[in-house]
């Protein structure tokens, strides 16, 4: 389950890795039927009319006592625990389809950008629930960019963005998925996604992010206490509670 010694070296040189197939056949399908029932199925967009509009939802945990008990599945929580430590709490996530024809992108950028303030080095697990590329709207990545720090974003809408002048040097490239493949990145890692030009590919992921159990908005001095735990101490958390409770209305997407 844990990353290998050169999976490991891969992520804290270039910022992600592909872990490959980390959960069984029957999980996949199950966390497929919740995506659907959540993502799939109900009226949240992201993107613009006139690209293509795509389906997405935040904290599917919320509304799924199956996805709640995957956040503290061994296959997320071992390589959390390899690259935060033995104090984890879950941060957030997110189901996104960049359904057939969904021309709008999510901009050049990182994780942390989503947050007014900087904050530690957290880390986004991206699981595939369809074999993803450039054509329908897979990940791209700029190699070494999460070693390279925090950069300035700008909102668009709800998207926080990296400005082009601001953008790392680096090539972009395309990170591809196999359908249940587990990508590991950094919220460091400066990404992007194009639209879904293909006639017919789904390309769903149901994202879970993890942070440091001190995780702290570094500028507001705010403490994320109202995460659950995932490990305290090593141990695994039962189920996911806080010390306060997590208001949704006041988390942007
Ligand atoms: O899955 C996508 O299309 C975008 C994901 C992404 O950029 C993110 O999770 O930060």
């Amino acid at each position: 389950m844990p990353l290998s010694d050169e999976q490991l070296n891969h992520y804290r040189d270039q910022g992600f890795v592909n872990a490959g197939q980390l959960f069984k056949h029957d999980e996949l399908t199950r966390m497929a039927v919740e995506f659907d029932r959540l993502v799939n199925f109900d009226e949240q967009v992201l993107g613009n009319k006139e690209d293509g509009v795509f389906p997405y939802r935040a904290m599917l945990n919320f509304r799924s006592p199956d996805l709640a008990d995957f956040i503290l599945h061994p296959a997320f929580v071992e390589v959390a625990r390899q690259i935060l430590g033995e104090d984890i709490r879950f941060w957030w996530d997110q189901g996104i389809n960049k359904a057939p024809g969904s021309g709008s992108p999510i901009a050049w950028h990182q994780d942390n950008g989503y947050q007014d303030g900087r904050t530690q080095e957290f880390l986004t697990c991206w699981l595939a629930l369809d074999a993803s590329s450039i054509k329908n709207g897979g990940l791209e990545v700029i190699p070494g960019s999460a070693a390279k720090g925090a950069r300035e974003h700008e909102w668009q809408g709800v998207h926080a963005v990296i400005p082009e002048p601001l953008l790392p040097e680096g090539v972009p490239t395309p990170l591809d998925a196999r359908a249940g493949d587990l990508l590991f990145f950094s919220s460091r890692l400066v990404h992007r996604t194009g639209g879904n030009s293909s006639r017919a590919d789904q390309r769903r992921a149901w994202v879970v992010q993890y942070c440091r159990a001190d995780h702290v908005n570094e500028i507001t001095g705010e403490s994320y206490d109202n995460r659950p735990w995932v490990l305290r101490d090593g141990e695994y958390a039962k189920t996911l509670t806080s010390e306060r409770p997590f208001d949704l209305g006041r988390e942007r997407p």
